[in-house]
């Protein structure tokens, strides 16, 4: 028997895609008395069926043998440590879906507000150990799956990082979503499920930055729960008409479209239930095959539409703070504002409930254009009020001011891919900006080629940075020094425009406790699952605990420090094969290699200890503190002049430590392939750690933060959240050094045009440099282009702080000589740094380094009982009129 087929039914689904109630946002419906009704079925059936947390060791061990024997299908005779992890993930897993369902439903029913936080890259580790801490669950955990025959420290090594970020952005971002969760705050996370995260760094024989990819989806992922049928169509390409009938609406259509899926990953909050969402976008041709092509022999093209929608969300850019203007960039940026907006539109047409969005850099800008191109032409609000809605709902976070990183979009290129999102960024430039600038500033045209979001060249230029400066309700940095040169510099016209209240600062935050050592929670009692583990109660609690120096604190932090130091060497051992002093002073910098972060001042610092160790007599040498500094990071591939610093670092480090006259007193390690896990070994063994860029450059830097929180102490330039940290923890306790920033650029100005030989600036300087041309740590030549960098232009400024970066240096090792005076600073820094902790804070608690966006002002709050709330909501019913 033969069946017909239908053509046009080819490649289209059996039934509807969307099966609305999998969506979250919907409540029972209610009867003529108000009461919910149950929608389907027996009530109690139901409910008796619902399951409730594994807490105790017997229920956890029962779920996970449950998950071997179903979820994995395999026996306790075939089970390795892997699928043991996979196991215990998937219990775990469960676990955070009983919390994660309530939370939604609570939101629902519940939360007047939320807030969206959209970013490319969210950096977050590992997942089973936070969850654990999060549920305090951790003991019982590790007693039930020693009784099944394993170790939960063995097991937590299996999980990949979800590598889905480049560095402090990124991070910051899984930082934000932690701290909401925690703090029982609605907010969910938008971004891409990328196949392949920031890739892995591998180091060549001669000390070369090689990448390989990071296929971190390859064991399957227990954190996400695919939801395929939350999916939205996505459109490019194409073509776009406007409709002429007075309305500025227009019809986009043709072209390509491919579909957003769904994934969501539980983000568990600390001591609360309370576990928020990130939801991933998976880019999936809508037709996965064409058929026709198919049969008419050609396969690659059959196969070719599928290609490029996967091509779509296949891998994180590995740049963190350059841009290229590639298409295929700007397609992931649009892709996944585009679905965002789509599934909070949803939400909001469904319960009416108003939304805050942050539009975090510049990264998710496009948002701004998308909103207006559904308010005005899929649901016919009219340009003016539609306008008002947008610059009510952004809020953009500025994360730097560095040229090379601004955002541009070549006008050609995103008239070809989104012809529709052009004509609004034009009509946008010309009557929402250009036209109330020549009112507000009349005759002033360099003004307006200023502010323009068109740069004139050729070809011209969409300014991504200004797009989202008008589009936006309120416009921050990251740090207060980073905010101010936002204000003075790059957003300089538009604060005389605007007013400066529009320009706020929000001082970055940490996570509370991701990287402080676990050994110092236990030993200050902060292990109980009762005490406040996040938020302003960590805060509190840290410092009414370490706020007084005593003497039996100060013994306590020296073990636990020592017993950090101790886990960090035994990864050295592990990974490089080499020895650690543990004794030694330990000497951090991990962070992306560019030039602007110095890691170069640094090495040419070692060279210059290494020099000066040499030219000692052995009695000399017995005075010295020994020092073993430690670097990781990785470079973006394109990058040739960060490469070239990891290969002297590496190169450096071969020579130091193979040299009999100086190995007991200085040692250098290049780690490779950094992460947020190896991040949690490095910074608890932490004494000192390095921040030292160019004064100006660094907008506010996080893993400072992290260090203090640690009890590291701090050598750094007067840069970013660095000044805030010296300023909460004491200058006593910080060791800075270096050029301010207002000097910054009248030194570039004299070094362009009034050069100084580095013989002249800095002897020592000049010395380091020489030994290295002339073949100290090999082939001289190949640090050429490095070297000349500095002695050249000399752009960030080395020549300028070297000397007073060697005092800085002589400084700490001079502290560190009095070593129960350095464990007080130690431990006056954690304690003081814990106001770092206070990630999001409300406005009822009048505190003031707020985080969300959607709180700084103090002006909307979350809730239902806020009658500001309540005029928002009527605001936009009004503008959906
Ligand atoms: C970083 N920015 C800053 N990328 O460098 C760092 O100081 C700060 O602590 C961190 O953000 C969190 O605020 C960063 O990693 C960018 O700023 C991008 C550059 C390319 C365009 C989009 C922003």
């Amino acid at each position: 028997m033969t069946s017909v087929i239908d053509p046009a039914a080819i490649g289209k689904a059996k039934r509807p895609r969307r099966h609305v109630r999998s969506l979250t946002g919907y409540l029972p419906e209610k009867d003529n008395e108000g009461k919910e009704k149950w929608p389907r079925g027996e009530e109690k059936v139901w409910k008796d069926g619902l399951r409730s947390l594994d807490t105790g060791v017997p229920s956890i061990t029962k779920s996970i043998v449950n998950h071997v024997q179903t979820s994995l299908a395999r026996q306790a005779y075939s089970l390795d440590d892997l699928g043991a992890y996979q196991a215990a993930a998937l219990s775990v897993r469960d676990n955070l879906l009983i919390n994660w369902n309530d939370t939604q439903m609570h939101y629902t029913r519940k939360a007047g507000k939320r807030a969206y936080y959209l970013s490319l890259e969210f950096l977050m580790g590992r997942a089973l150990d936070n969850a654990l801490l999060n549920l305090g669950l951790k003991d019982q955990y590790s007693t039930g799956v020693e009784k099944l025959g394993f170790n939960l420290e063995d097991l937590l090594a299996q999980e990949r990082d979800a590598g889905l970020g480049n560095g402090g952005l990124g991070r910051l971002a899984a930082c934000y979503l932690d701290s909401s969760a925690s703090q029982d705050l609605p907010m969910w996370g938008y971004g891409l499920r990328y196949k392949y995260g920031i890739f892995q760094q591998l180091i060549s024989p001669d000390g070369q930055q090689l990448e390989a990819p990071d296929p971190w989806l390859e064991h399957s992922n227990p954190w996400e729960l695919p939801r395929l049928d939350v999916n939205y169509e996505i459109r490019f390409y194409g073509y776009s008409d406007r409709l002429h009938d007075g309305s500025g609406r227009a019809v986009w259509q043709g072209g390509q479209e491919v579909l957003a899926i769904a994934y969501d990953v539980m983000i568990p909050g600390c001591d609360t239930r309370n576990t928020n969402n990130l939801r991933l976008w998976e880019c999936q041709p809508k037709r996965g095959f064409d058929l026709n092509s198919f049969n008419a022999g050609d396969y690659e093209h059959a196969v070719e539409s599928s290609n490029s929608a996967a091509a779509i969300t296949s891998v994180l850019y590995p740049n963190d703070h350059t841009t290229f203007g590639k298409e295929l960039r700007l397609k992931q940026q649009y892709f996944w504002t585009a679905a965002s907006l789509a599934d909070i539109m949803r939400r909001f047409k469904n319960l009416d409930k108003p939304i805050s969005d942050s539009t975090m850099h510049t990264h998710p800008t496009l948002a701004i254009v998308e909103l207006m191109r559904v308010l005005v032409d899929e649901e016919d609000v009219h340009w003016d009020a539609a306008w008002k809605i947008v610059t009510e709902t952004f809020f953009f976070t500025n994360h730097t001011v560095l040229p090379e990183a601004l955002e541009k979009w070549p006008v050609p290129l995103l008239e070809h891919l989104l012809p529709r999102h052009m004509q609004i960024i034009f009509d946008i430039d010309t009557f929402d900006i250009l036209v109330a600038v020549e009112k507000k500033f009349p005759g002033d045209r360099e003004r307006l080629a200023r502010m323009s979001l068109i740069e004139e060249g050729v070809p011209q230029n969409v300014r991504m940075a200004h797009l989202a400066c008008i589009g936006s309700r309120k416009v921050n940095g990251v740090a207060e020094l980073h905010s101010d040169l936002v204000r003075t510099t790059i957003l300089k016209d538009f604060v005389d425009f605007y007013g400066i209240s529009k320009f706020g600062n929000v001082t970055n935050g940490s996570k509370s406790f991701l990287c402080v050592d676990r050994v110092s929670f236990t030993n200050i009692s902060v292990s109980s699952h009762s005490s406040p583990m996040a938020g302003p109660g960590l805060s509190q609690l840290i410092t009414k605990t370490l706020g007084i120096p005593k003497s039996t604190r100060t013994s306590e932090r020296n073990i636990i420090k020592q017993s950090n130091k101790e886990r960090l060497a035994h990864y050295v051992q592990v990974t490089l094969g080499l020895k650690v002093n543990t004794q030694a002073l330990f000497d951090v910098q991990i962070k992306r290699l560019h030039e602007y972060k110095r890691q170069t001042l640094n090495i040419l610092g070692v060279v210059h200890r290494y020099l000066t160790l040499k030219a000692m007599t052995p009695a000399e040498r017995k005075k010295v503190i020994p020092r073993n500094v430690f670097f990781a990071g990785k470079a973006a591939p394109g990058y040739y002049v960060a490469k070239l610093t990891i290969r002297l670092i590496v190169n450096v480090a071969r020579v130091i430590n193979a040299d009999p006259d100086t190995k007991d007193y200085l040692n250098l390690f290049f780690l490779p392939d950094y992460s947020v896990t190896l991040a949690e070994v490095l910074i608890p063994a932490s004494d000192i750690s390095q921040h030292i860029s160019t004064a100006g450059t660094e907008a506010s830097g996080t893993s400072n933060m992290k260090f203090c929180l640690n009890g590291g102490l701090l050598l750094g330039t007067v840069d970013g959240a660095n000044i805030e940290i010296a300023e909460e923890v004491g200058s006593s306790n910080v060791f800075f050094f270096g050029h301010l920033t207002p000097a910054v650029e009248e030194l570039r100005f004299q070094h362009m045009y009034h050069p100084v030989p580095v013989e002249e600036k800095s002897p020592a300087l000049a010395h380091v440099l020489n030994q290295i041309s002339s073949g100290l740590f090999g082939d001289g030549g190949v640090y050429e282009p490095l070297l000349n960098t500095i002695k050249q232009g000399d752009y960030y400024l080395l020549t300028e702080d070297f000397d007073s970066y060697l005092e800085a240096l002589s400084m700490v090792d001079e502290a560190y000589s009095d070593r129960t005076e350095w464990i007080k600073k130690s431990i006056m820094t954690t304690a003081k740094a814990s106001y770092l902790l206070r990630t999001l804070h409300t406005p009822s608690q009048n505190l003031t380094a707020s985080h969300t966006h959607t709180y700084t002002d103090g002006q909307v709050q979350l809730g239902p009982s806020n009658p500001r709330l309540r005029t928002r909501v009527l605001e936009h019913r009004e503008y959906e009129g």
